[in-house]
């Protein structure tokens, strides 16, 4: 029996559903019921009826699903499957920062712990962030956290002025404006798509600025045939399956995440067999994270 049945024979009989990012590598993209961005996986996280959520993500991820779905077994295959941007974002600093901006509003970037979000007024993603920052009464301080570079798109997207945490995506910082010249001047007919969390002089060079919801959007709708795209290299294997007649070139060969590489088939399907690596979120951090989350997700 191939390992795809086993994973979908398992799946059934336990009730559970398996939510996929678009980082993600090919083949356990190919077993998802559902593969999309964080704000795609956070919606389908709070409305599924299955037991169980087995999140092939990151640990900031799985963590989303869990304070959405408080009482569903939520399953991360891989333990180690972390995120670096999340982790320069320390409670005790950010309570700090709070205590001299007193007044301001902290938006939390979606790449954060539970006790960062809990700390937070709101979330964002990539995908709705300046919708989010544009919510936000007009003369209120607003905190942004931990991501620098999406911060400051935001901030001249949306004409504020926000405070920045100093965090960054090692895998976006690999996108640097030489290898995408260097791609530019190759493929001279190409459509440059960059991710918000690139640098800004990288930044400077985009024809089109995206989450990676925006991305396969942009390219479906889009007349050109050949893309650039600079973000984790996952998102490439989706687009050529989406899109078989358009070619895509990485922005930057590095740009690969090596936390969203852990999950691989057989640790999806000793996830299930074992239940294992469950996530659990202390009963006073979940609400309060909840809440950030909930205001985020009711933004049209
Ligand atoms: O929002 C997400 O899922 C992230 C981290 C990246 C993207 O653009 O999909």
């Amino acid at each position: 029996m191939k390992i795809q049945d086993k994973i979908l024979e398992l799946k059934k009989k336990k009730n559970a559903v398996i939510l996929v990012h678009n980082y993600q590598i090919g083949e356990v993209q190919d077993i998802a019921d559902l593969l999309g961005d964080s704000l795609d996986l956070s919606k389908r996280a709070q409305s599924t009826t299955a037991d169980i959520i087995v999140f092939c993500g990151v640990h900031f991820m799985a963590e989303i699903a869990k304070i959405l779905s408080p009482d569903k077994m939520v399953l991360l295959p891989d333990e180690n499957a972390g995120c670096p941007l999340a982790d320069m974002a320390s409670p005790e600093e950010l309570k700090k920062l709070k205590a001299s901006h007193p007044d301001a509003v902290v938006v939390a970037y979606v790449n954060t712990s539970a006790q960062i979000k809990a700390q937070a007024d709101i979330c964002c993603t990539s995908a709705n962030a300046i919708n989010v920052i544009s919510k936000i009464e007009k003369g209120k301080e607003i905190i942004f956290v931990p991501d620098q570079w999406l911060g400051a798109y935001v901030a001249k997207k949306t004409n504020r002025e926000l405070i920045l945490w100093s965090g960054f995506c090692p895998t976006h910082m690999r996108i640097i404006p030489e290898v995408i010249a260097e791609k530019k001047k190759k493929y001279p007919e190409a459509c440059v798509i960059l991710h918000p969390e690139c640098r800004e002089d990288s930044l400077w060079l985009a024809d089109e600025i995206f989450g990676t919801g925006g991305m396969l959007k942009c390219v479906k709708e889009s007349n050109k045939k050949e893309f650039i795209i600079g973000t984790e290299l996952g998102i490439i294997y989706r687009l050529k399956k989406e899109n078989p007649e358009k070619e895509f070139y990485p922005a930057a060969e590095l740009a690969i995440c090596p936390n969203m590489k852990l999950t691989t088939l057989e640790k999806v399907l000793w996830s299930l067999e074992e239940e294992v690596h469950e996530i659990q979120i202390s009963k006073e951090i979940s609400p309060k994270a909840s809440v950030a989350i909930e205001k985020m997700l009711a933004i049209k």
